[in-house]
């Protein structure tokens, strides 16, 4: 099939013995790639902190401590020379020296645990709330990723250089909220590859909201199991404190009763559940007012100024940076109705006071505008 295909590598979604991959490689001239590797590169892909990558090279180099006297027995029956590199090896000068790659890799990890609040606090610093997609691979986290992100939202050009390629801006009702697509959780993770994956999920995790997206289509069994797997992960990475909407998603696969007796099964386990089709589109308007009612809560102000050119300028200002319902000119003054995050709010009273006007608190905690 390999050669009629003309592939050029095959993968399996199993873990399979150094013998089994020497034969099959031996047989099809090809590259073999088992359940182990997949994972391990997909990690690797997602990596992008120091300790992820680590952890992920740890991995690695622990598969190799555990196949090393296999793999060496194989180079050794020496019909490819080189297999995997390892001709000239000993099985026990092999061993050392990966062993000492262990070791060598856990200080350095050790080390970069301590610098890990930095990174964090860093992050945060980037200013604009964030939000990280999680659950189980195939649960549509991408699709909903694209549906999310897919309009163009202008944005300051340096932002990007921060930015990774699975994070990217959403714009909630004129706020841009920043969007991280995380990698998935998977059944019969191998063993040796828990850290590995707990910490290319951790980097990503630390937001103001996580979404944590579920394929409702599955029978209830396998829902109820992943969301508790993912639930408990999450919790035990340290992301307990930071609020999770349940994303119900795929629900045009089933019926309304379907759902209606899943959703009131699962208010067990989550009191935020938001039933969604990411591919069709469906209720994405209500995961976004939700969304924004957490993320972006505004305060509607109003206030008088003294037109002058000062006062033109601070206009455009608050144009930029808040929600503008009305403006309204007089003979010698401008009112402006407008809804803003609290910050910028009170960054606007004292701007109208400097400039000699007046400013109001309409109401408070408001859901932004939905502007479309
Ligand atoms: N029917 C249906 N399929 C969906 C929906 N969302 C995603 N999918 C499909 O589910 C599969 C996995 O989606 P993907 O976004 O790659 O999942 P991820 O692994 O969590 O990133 C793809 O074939 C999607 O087209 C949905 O709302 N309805
Ligand atoms: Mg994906």
């Amino acid at each position: 099939m390999a050669s009629e295909l003309g592939a050029e590598k095959i993968i399996f979604g199993e873990e399979l013995k150094v013998t089994q991959i020497y034969n099959l490689a031996k047989l099809t001239g090809l590259e073999i790639i088992d359940r182990f590797q997949l994972i391990l590169e997909i990690f690797q892909r997602r990596a992008s902190t120091k300790e992820a990558k680590l952890q992920i090279e740890l991995a690695r180099w622990r598969y190799e401590l555990a196949h090393a006297r296999e793999k060496v027995r194989l180079a050794k029956m020496g019909e490819q020379p080189g297999f995997m590199g390892l001709g000239k090896y000993e099985v026990d000068v092999y061993r050392e020296t990966v062993k000492r790659q262990v070791s060598s890799i856990q200080e350095k990890l050790k080390r970069v645990r301590k610098t890990r609040e930095l990174h964090r606090r860093r992050r945060r610093k980037i200013g604009f709330p964030t939000v990280s997609l999680a659950g189980y691979t195939n649960s549509g986290k991408s699709t909903l990723f694209k549906a999310l992100t897919g309009e163009n939202v202008p944005i300051d050009r340096s932002l990007f250089t921060t930015l990774s390629t699975t994070t990217r801006v959403t714009n909630l009702f004129g706020e841009p909220v920043l969007v991280t697509d995380t990698v998935g959780f998977i059944d019969r993770l191998p063993l040796t590859l828990v850290e590995a994956f707990r910490s290319t999920l951790e980097e990503t995790i630390f937001a103001d909201l996580i979404l944590l997206v579920v394929d409702v289509s599955e029978s209830f069994d396998d829902i109820e199991r992943k969301m508790k797997c993912c639930l408990d992960t999450l919790r035990e990475i340290g992301a307990l404190g930071v609020p999770i909407f349940t994303v119900l998603n795929k629900i045009d696969l089933l019926s309304d009763e379907e759902l209606e007796s899943k959703i009131r099964k699962l208010r067990k386990h989550s009191s935020n559940l938001i039933p969604i089709s990411a591919l069709y589109r469906r209720n994405l308007d209500m995961l976004k007012v939700k969304m924004a009612n957490l993320l972006i809560k505004h305060v509607k102000s109003s206030i008088i100024m003294p037109i002058s050119e000062e006062s033109l300028s601070f206009l455009s200002w608050i144009y930029d940076h808040a929600n503008v319902f009305k403006v309204a000119y007089g003979k010698k003054h401008l009112k402006v109705s407008f809804s803003a995050r609290p910050v910028i709010a009170e960054k606007i009273r004292h701007g109208v006071k400097n400039l000699g006007g007046a400013f109001k608190y309409e109401a408070r905690d408001l859901y932004p505008q939905i502007k479309s």
